[in-house]
């Protein structure tokens, strides 16, 4: 009797934390740290071994088709935010494949995108696919002023290279974004709401494939980015050497149940 109040007890609580989670999906499921960078990345459109993915958080729930990172640095008193994209199954140079990153920077969600949200659209590999939308409280409208010109408020450099991610050619996109004006997005204490988008001309069956899911123009779900002053603890680090090893080991504790006269081949191939 007490075993069933028990299990029906823990089943009410699963459900409150599952409806609790549902209605902050953004924060329960996509929340990350946007750490102060080690190592200032060079926006140049490839990401080589070092300068992305020791001190930048991995943010949850990524689909397997994109890799995102951000960081930020603040050299000469003026604060940058660092994004990374790689689009692991693009690699045709489309005039219809883009990326959008989305920023709401007061962190008041909504249904529609308002006027401090800010859509960066980088389309057609080409500096002609650059625009700028913020929010009209329905939708999105182009912005033209200030503080959102190429090259001098946001840099934008691609190449279809590898990485340290994938050894197969793909698109890597590396954006640095100065955190002044409409782009009050990074930086100690800043935690707006952030979500990505990315599409392969080449692919239009795959669709419009964005992160978090069916995000882009509602930022009731768009992922919360929490700045901090502080580098990315070195625990984390080594969880992650922790995690890859125990999972080494238990894939090949299963190999070898599974396939001993593999191994032992190979072992003599040594
Ligand atoms: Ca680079
Ligand atoms: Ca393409
Ligand atoms: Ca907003």
């Amino acid at each position: 009797m007490k075993r069933t109040y028990l299990v029906t007890l823990s089943i009410a609580l699963l459900c409150i934390l599952s409806s609790t989670a549902f209605a902050s999906a953004a924060s329960a499921e996509y929340g990350f740290t946007n750490y102060q960078a080690i190592t200032v990345p060079t926006t140049d459109g490839t990401h080589t071994t070092g300068e992305w993915l020791a001190d930048s958080d991995v943010p949850p729930n990524l689909l397997t088709t994109f890799a995102f990172r951000e960081k930020w640095s603040y050299p000469e008193s003026k604060i940058y935010l660092h994004v990374l994209i790689e689009f692991f199954t693009d690699n045709t140079n489309d005039a219809g494949d883009y990326y959008q990153v989305c920023y709401d920077c007061s962190a008041d969600g909504g249904t529609a995108p308002k006027s401090d949200d800010v859509k960066i659209e980088w389309k057609g590999h080409s500096t002609a696919g650059y625009k700028i939308y913020t929010g009209t409280g329905t939708g999105w409208a182009a912005y033209t002023g200030a503080g959102a010109v190429l090259g001098t408020d946001v840099v934008i450099a691609e190449s279809l290279s590898t990485s340290p991610l994938s050894s197969t050619t793909h698109w890597v996109v590396e954006m640095k974004i100065y955190r002044s004006g409409i782009f009050d997005v990074s930086g100690a204490g800043y935690a707006p709401l952030v979500s990505l988008a990315v599409y392969d001309a080449s692919n239009s069956a795959a669709g419009i494939q964005a992160w978090p899911s069916n995000s882009v123009d509602k930022p009731d779900n768009w992922a919360v980015e929490t700045g901090t002053m502080d580098n990315i603890p070195e625990s984390l680090t080594v969880l992650s050497v922790i995690a890859l090893s125990t999972f080494a080991i238990v894939t090949g504790t299963v190999l070898l149940r599974k396939h001993p006269s593999a191994i032992g081949k190979a072992f003599k191939q040594l």
